[in-house]
């Protein structure tokens, strides 16, 4: 059920301590790690504790949660000391979603061409 940890999740795995990640920041409600596959300098994910499936089903669920997400984005931002980066939120599989449960890719440290590919 949205909301609910999925058994099958990864993301509510990482959300749940369960599966190690490099965690660079968590709150109450988000957990901020590094992306294994780093496309930039600084490629991090920003996850709902909450699981769904996408941003949006967040946003119209708990759009107090998705406004913590953009929160702890440009936190991440600034610790690593970004003067530009990008916030993405890959929807649908068509856009590249592969993991299904609600992420902002935070993106920085190189120059960011546009539009993306
Ligand atoms: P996407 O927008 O759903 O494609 O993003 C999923 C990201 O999760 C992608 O950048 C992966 O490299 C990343 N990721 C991860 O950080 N750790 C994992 O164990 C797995 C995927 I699976």
């Amino acid at each position: 059920m949205a909301g609910e940890p999925q058994d099958d999740c990864l993301f509510c795995k990482i959300a749940e301590g369960h599966i190690p990640a490099t965690i660079v920041r968590e709150t109450g409600t988000t957990v901020a790690f590094r992306d294994i596959n780093p496309q930039a300098p600084t490629h991090v994910l920003v996850i709902p504790k909450v699981h769904y499936e996408n941003a949006a089903e967040l946003a119209a669920a708990e759009p107090a949660i998705a406004a913590d997400v953009l929160r702890e984005a440009k936190s991440v931002a600034e610790e690593d000391k970004l003067e530009s980066y990008r916030i993405v939120f890959n929807t649908g599989s068509g856009a590249g979603q592969t993991v299904w449960h609600a992420h902002a890719h935070v993106l920085g440290g190189r120059g960011l061409h546009w539009p993306p590919g």
